[in-house]
């Protein structure tokens, strides 16, 4: 029997209901239970449902974008669009172990879950979701290993002309195959829990993604300042060497905003407590690195170390703040401070505590948090992490197994500091950084992507994992540039700082006896070449920064596969080693030794060669030569792209705004500006301006627009690309004499030039 409720339908059968609720006419929610009611979501989800139009003819329910066909004796579903193609269909489903086959029609390729190892495309592959410190189980990341440092239980499956998405919302181990046990069979499974997904379903691939993070929530609008380079080391140990790096980026002209402090900066490891024998004057060393124009980020780990007389282990142990074990004691498990318990951050007030907690360093001038092992990872057992029968407590009081919190407790810690830092800081966007993660988090945490090493195959893995992270809702993420784990090189140092410099997260980091790899490690020329693209990171960061509103307010990522805009076109499903960074800018990286030219494919369009301006028609494969300092670069005609004079760290100084327009389609864009730091924009403080251009051939006008001014908007200076013809050109109406490289200087934000072609 089918039934309304205020949200959908449920249909029921015997003791089992599928509840299914609408979010939009495109986003459906299937819940089995055997409660008469929409169970309980993760903390992943945000969205709740939403009126819809629907109609419910005998077995089939339709919105107006698909239509559900039930069967109500098995409680199967298939779902078509409304030109009656089916998009999915279910083979079997079983509730108490929760799984679903689905057939595999159409889809030419799967994508999304998360941080993953292996190629773009996952069709023909399975995979698990289980938080793990990589490194505590196996020698390094490799293509063979399903668990990595995050969980996001959500995929893609497209083909030229439709896509939909899956979230399956489940937080106890899951299990994805992608035609890898049958071919013809798509199927997802937990060892826990609900059977409980929704299902997105457009045209386009990208909706797909905007309606993923719909449900489950965007990046917040980082810092500005926390878009530039970032220096890390496992460790710099004490003030000097902290000191030393600082001193020596400013000497060699090396813009960077952000420095970190690994384990090293504690007391025995101890979390909330400094060091003060290797980082004498704590405080006052904060200040002058401020001063100098860098923010410093400390490591927190969620262990606490079990000693007497330690006040946080105290403290959180006289509050019973601890995860336990099943005999109900407080779990004690070993990290680096050795015997250690872990907070449970399920409760509020446990993360409230947790949050608290930072108020000295905070003071003392720190201004980002890295959370680290918090899969949680565990030294004492042999899964590497807590036992599964360990108990947390809801603030109810209800008791949990970690087997259904475990892939959540990074979310739930970023979530208690996230929180925190905002309470204490209420007028600075707060910079977190975290390893482990579940979907959702990216509403508080940026990403890296745990220990990878020094070698040239775990840069080419980057790509495809990145671009499967953007399109499962994580757009602020990088992995450690330069590799982490074993000791990198001068080559590869190079080309991993060319891809670095346009991750969102741009990070150099390495591990404890490795060799030092910061950009002046391995000679003048590789220093000149990272300095080089760290500087190039800089002239884009405007460009950046403003992707990364767009993400905050949409969900779409900034490192998109070229499917993501060139569906259409089937060479684009299977793209590795390529990227577009935001729609009209294309980043195509050296990812092999010796490598000094690479194969291209440039999908359909006009494009600009970025360092020599050569036009070149798209639809085709080119081989383009790369030496060591050359990072193949392509830019859309119709783009108009911000970029700004380089600076020693972000708000060193007010520079000019270059405005560069690539004639030869039209194009627009929206340039977002303010402080960059603090929260004022949501009461409206930030200015947009609309450049457009129109190009018929014969004509190229170029208008800009300031639809709101309440920031300061600096003084622009245009650059157009790709005209021959300098002749008849006004600006404002008024004749201009234009220069060999058409730069034109506006004294006005508001402006229009035209070009008689
Ligand atoms: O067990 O804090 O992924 O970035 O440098 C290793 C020391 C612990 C793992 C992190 C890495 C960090 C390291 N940590």
């Amino acid at each position: 029997m089918i039934r309304k409720t205020t949200y959908g339908y449920t249909v029921e059968k015997k003791d089992l209901y599928l509840d299914i609720a609408f979010y939009a006419d495109n986003i459906v929610r299937f819940a089995y239970s055997t409660e008469e009611k929409l169970p309980d979501s993760t903390l992943a989800v945000i969205a709740k449902p939403q009126k819809t139009e629907v109609e419910l003819e005998a077995n089939v329910i339709k919105t107006n974008q698909l239509k559900i066909v039930i069967d109500e004796d098995t409680l199967k579903v298939s779902i078509y669009d409304l030109e009656g193609n089916l998009l999915s269909r279910d083979k079997a489903i079983s509730t108490d172990k929760p799984k679903v086959e689905k057939q595999l029609i159409w889809e030419n390729g799967f994508y999304g879950v998360g941080e993953k190892y292996a190629w773009l495309n996952k069709k023909g592959t399975e995979t698990a979701n289980w938080n793990t410190d990589v490194l505590g189980v196996a020698p390094l990341h490799n293509p063979r290993l399903k668990e990595y440092h995050t969980s996001i239980p959500f995929y893609i499956g497209l083909d030229n002309e439709k896509a939909y998405g899956i979230y399956f919302d489940n937080s106890h181990r899951t299990y994805f195959d992608f035609g890898k046990t049958k071919d013809d069979v798509v199927s997802f499974s937990a060892e826990g829990g609900n059977l409980d997904y929704y299902f997105i379903y457009d045209k386009k691939v990208s909706e797909v993604v905007k309606g993923y993070s719909l449900l489950t929530g965007t990046m917040p609008l980082p810092r500005k300042d926390f878009l530039g380079y970032q220096q890390c080391r496992w460790s710099y140990e004490n003030r000097e060497q902290l000191m030393e790096v600082a001193t020596r980026m400013r000497k060699e002209g090396i813009p960077c905003d952000v420095l970190y402090l690994d384990i090293d900066y504690m007391v025995d490891y101890k979390v909330f407590t400094v060091d003060s024998e290797k980082f004498n004057e704590f405080r006052e060393m904060l200040k002058r690195l401020k001063g100098m124009g860098y923010k410093v980020v400390v490591i927190i780990d969620p262990g606490v170390k079990v000693e007497e007389g330690y006040s946080v282990y105290e403290d959180g142990k006289a509050r019973d703040y601890y995860v336990k074990d099943a005999e109900g004691k407080d779990y004690v498990g070993e990290v680096w401070p050795g015997d250690a318990v872990f907070p449970d951050f399920l409760r509020k007030e446990v993360r409230e505590w947790w949050a608290e907690l930072h108020k000295d360093l905070l003071e003392d001038g720190v201004e980002g948090i890295w959370n680290d092992m918090n899969e949680p990872s565990d030294f004492s057992t042999e899964t590497k992490t807590i036992p599964e029968d360990c108990v947390h407590k809801t603030d109810d009081g209800e008791e949990k197994l970690h087997s259904e919190i475990h892939n959540m407790y990074g979310t739930l810690e970023a979530i208690g500091t996230y929180e925190g830092l905002r309470k204490l800081q209420p007028n600075k966007r707060p910079f977190l950084l975290t390893r482990a993660a579940f979907a959702g988090c990216q509403r508080y945490a940026a990403l890296w992507t745990g220990d990878n090493s020094s070698i040239w195959e775990h840069l080419e893995s980057s790509m495809p994992m990145f671009m499967n992270l953007g399109l499962s809702g994580y757009t602020f993420i990088g992995a450690d540039v330069g590799g982490f784990d074993g000791d990198s090189n001068g080559e590869l140092l190079a080309r991993w700082t060319q891809l670095g410099a346009f991750t969102p997260l741009f990070r150099n980091h390495s591990a404890q006896g490795t060799i030092n790899q910061e950009p002046w490690c391995f000679g003048e020329e590789t220093l000149e070449i990272t300095k080089k693209y760290i500087k190039l990171r800089y002239e884009f960061i405007t460009y950046l920064y403003n992707l990364m509103r767009h993400s905050s307010l949409t969900g779409e990522p900034v490192m998109r596969p070229l499917f993501y805009h060139y569906q259409n076109d089937e060479k684009t499903h299977n793209i590795n080693d390529q990227f577009l960074y935001g729609e009209n800018i294309m980043v195509c990286p050296i990812v092999r030794p010796g490598a000094d030219r690479r194969m291209i494919y440039i999908p359909e369009g006009e494009w600009y060669d970025y360092w020599t301006g050569e036009k070149i028609e798209g639809g085709q494969y080119i081989i383009k030569e790369a030496p060591i300092d050359i990072l193949p670069i392509y830019v859309k005609a119709g783009a108009i792209l911000p970029k700004d004079e380089v600076v020693e760290f972000v708000g060193q100084e007010e520079k000019t705004l270059h405005i560069h327009f690539y004639a030869g389609a039209n194009g627009e864009y929206d340039l977002y500006l303010d402080d960059g730091m603090s929260f004022e924009y949501e009461d409206g403080v930030y200015s947009l301006v609309k450049f457009t251009m129109e190009d018929n051939k014969e004509k190229l006008v170029i208008k800009s627009e300031v639809n709101k001014d309440n920031y300061k908007i600096p003084a622009l200076k245009l650059h157009i690309h790709g005209v021959d013809n300098k002749a008849n050109v006004t600006l404002n109406g008024e004749n201009l004499e234009v220069n060999e490289d058409f730069t034109v200087d506006v004294d006005k934000a508001e402006f229009e030039l035209v070009v008689e072609r």
